[in-house]
């Protein structure tokens, strides 16, 4: 110690928080907190560790295969989604710190039992952009925590928290409680997410623009005029993995535009408000960027009517986003 305080011997590791750590110091600013909510946390980590264990051994075991199901959507579902499913179903119901979890994959909400129900509700895609399992493209988690004393449905600005990991090159972990976003990466070596980006903040502007472009027939004449001035008069890039946790993330880290609009097919767009929209625009506004639903009105005051009711969805830097809108 004396070496090291005098400058004589170079530490040789420097201390990083642990997302562990970081919940349990959070908790610390809230001096009536009794400790349930981070142990919901701990839940949904310990489930992620699993879920990016076996997104990584998916190409080695026979586990990727299509089961011939549909989910609610009658979308596709595949092995892995059902195993992240069942997961973080099976894991929060029986945690006893929630009262009810929705999952995409399910149409109706599940209740914890009366003996180990808990304060909370979690909202989940516990495997989003699931076209890009057997693909190794980035694929994710989504939550979203909302206290059930405001009911099943709440508009997001009554959010707790929300977050999403991201199984890609590396595992990360990035939340929010309404304090900032922060990013933490798994290291393989010793099973801990370690905080590698503190307070993330979304770039002024950027050059990426992320849409499903081949549905362009199908937008409104202003975003088709927007998306004209991009290619034309803009110097954009254009960036899409079909993946929103990856699309999202991207845009948090180099700035830029997320968009997933309305269509003539899609009239409400394809994203689900409460399990994939606001757990995103509740950390873009977190992360200092801009996010807009329906009617270019902020999703996160949007009361929802129903568990799986879809929104469109813009989120991204503030310059970004106030381009788009002024078309
Ligand atoms: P999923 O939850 O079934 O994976 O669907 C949601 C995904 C988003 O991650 C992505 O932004 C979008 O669907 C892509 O849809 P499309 O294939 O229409 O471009
Ligand atoms: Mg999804």
């Amino acid at each position: 110690m004396f070496l090291i305080r005098e400058g004589l011997l170079k530490p040789m590791y420097k201390y990083v928080p642990t997302l562990t750590d970081y919940i349990l110091r959070e908790q610390e600013n809230f001096p009536r907190a009794t400790g349930r909510f981070t142990m919901l946390m701990t839940q949904i980590e310990n489930s992620a560790k699993i879920i990016a264990s076996h997104v990584k051994a998916s190409g080695l075991v026979d586990i990727i295969g299509k089961t011939g199901n549909t989910n609610t959507f009658g979308e596709e579902v595949q092995k892995l989604d059902e195993f992240s499913n069942k997961l973080l179903v099976d894991t929060l119901i029986s945690s006893g710190e929630v009262y009810a979890v929705v999952s995409e994959e399910i149409p109706d909400p599940v209740f914890a039992p009366k003996e180990s129900k808990g304060e909370y509700i979690v909202y989940f895609d516990p495997l989003d952009g699931s076209s890009n399992i057997d693909t190794n493209c980035p694929i994710g988690t989504i939550f979203s925590i909302y206290h059930k004393d405001g009911g099943l449905l709440q508009p997001g600005n009554k959010q707790v928290a929300a977050g999403y990991i991201i199984y890609g090159s590396s595992v990360m972990f990035v939340y929010t409680f309404g304090h900032g976003v922060n990013g933490f990466t798994l290291d393989p070596a010793i099973g801990s997410f370690l905080l590698s980006h503190p307070d993330i903040k979304i770039p002024e502007d950027g050059v990426y623009y992320s849409i499903n472009q081949a549905y362009e027939a199908l937008f409104d004449e202003s975003t088709k005029k927007y998306l004209e001035h991009l290619r034309t008069e803009a110097k954009s890039k254009l960036r899409f993995v079909g993946s929103l946790v990856a699309d999202a993330h991207r845009t948090f880290i180099k700035g830029g535009i997320f968009l997933y609009v309305a269509d003539k097919k899609q009239p409400e767009g394809k994203l689900r408000l409460m399990i994939e929209v606001n757990p995103f625009a509740f950390l873009t506004e977190q992360a200092g960027g801009k996010a807009l639903g329906a009617k270019g009105i902020n999703p996160l005051d949007i009361m929802p009517k129903h568990i799986h009711q879809l929104s469109p969805f813009v989120m991204g830097s503030k310059k970004n986003v106030e381009l788009f809108r002024s078309f």
